[in-house]
């Protein structure tokens, strides 16, 4: 039975709910999730930029991934999602930080979003668009491949930073160039084939299956 008092407002296909729903799932905490109306005139009042996700638990409501993935971490019991190792925790800021400029502005704009948003609207991709961006996502990858000398971004345990890439780079793993990218970054492809498999992830990231 899901608890009425943790809402997430967002769309299942959207990596930055996604990241947000992970967070909830990997915490046990049960949730409902609402579909907003960005353009309401209202919503501006729960997401000053309207976007998604929102999370809405009793009085509180919060918006940015981050923010959420922090508050859910300190508010609900479960596994911690932020390791208490200071090193540690500094690369899970640093990889969360890394993939909201680097990442975001490489893979999930100019392949994820390219691909899979245009696809949903009819849209053909700008392949031209793709390739101008390629050495930024291969770039991207080969950092991530020598930070995944362990088991996760951080270290040994997952953490926040690991939520963040998971949605991303399921999608990017679906394109053409996800997939010769990641031929060649194998600590990376290890780590997707590993995370996968865990309960959160296959509930919330493979709903949508999407190959380009
Ligand atoms: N900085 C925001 C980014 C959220 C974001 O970009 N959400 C996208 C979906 S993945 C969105 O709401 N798009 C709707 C729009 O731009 O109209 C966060 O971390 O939550």
């Amino acid at each position: 039975m899901s608890n009425p008092t943790v809402r997430l407002l967002g769309f299942p296909p959207s990596t930055f709910y996604q990241t947000a729903a992970l967070a909830l799932a990997e915490k046990g905490v049960l949730f409902e999730t609402d579909m907003p109306a960005l353009a309401e005139p209202d919503y501006a009042k729960i997401h000053p930029w309207r976007r998604v996700p929102v999370l809405v638990h009793g009085e509180v409501s919060i918006f940015e991934t981050l923010a959420i993935a922090i508050y859910a971490d300190a508010k609900f019991e479960g596994p911690a999602l932020q390791p208490l190792d200071i090193m540690a925790r500094a690369k899970m800021f640093q990889w969360i930080s890394a993939f909201l400029d680097y990442g975001v502005n490489s893979i999930l704009q100019f392949s994820v979003r390219e691909r899979f948003q245009k696809a949903l609207r009819n849209q053909t991709p700008d392949e031209a668009i793709v390739e101008q961006h390629r050495p930024a996502m291969n770039y991207f990858c080969a950092q991530m491949n020598s930070q995944l000398s362990s088991a996760f971004i951080s270290g040994s345990s997952m953490s926040i930073a690991d939520l963040f890439l998971i949605p991303v780079m399921i999608y990017f793993a679906n394109t053409p160039e996800g997939r010769e990218i990641l031929a060649n970054n194998s600590n990376v492809a290890r780590w997707l084939d590993s995370v996968r498999g865990r309960p959160s992830v296959m509930t919330i990231c493979q709903q949508v299956d999407w190959t380009m």
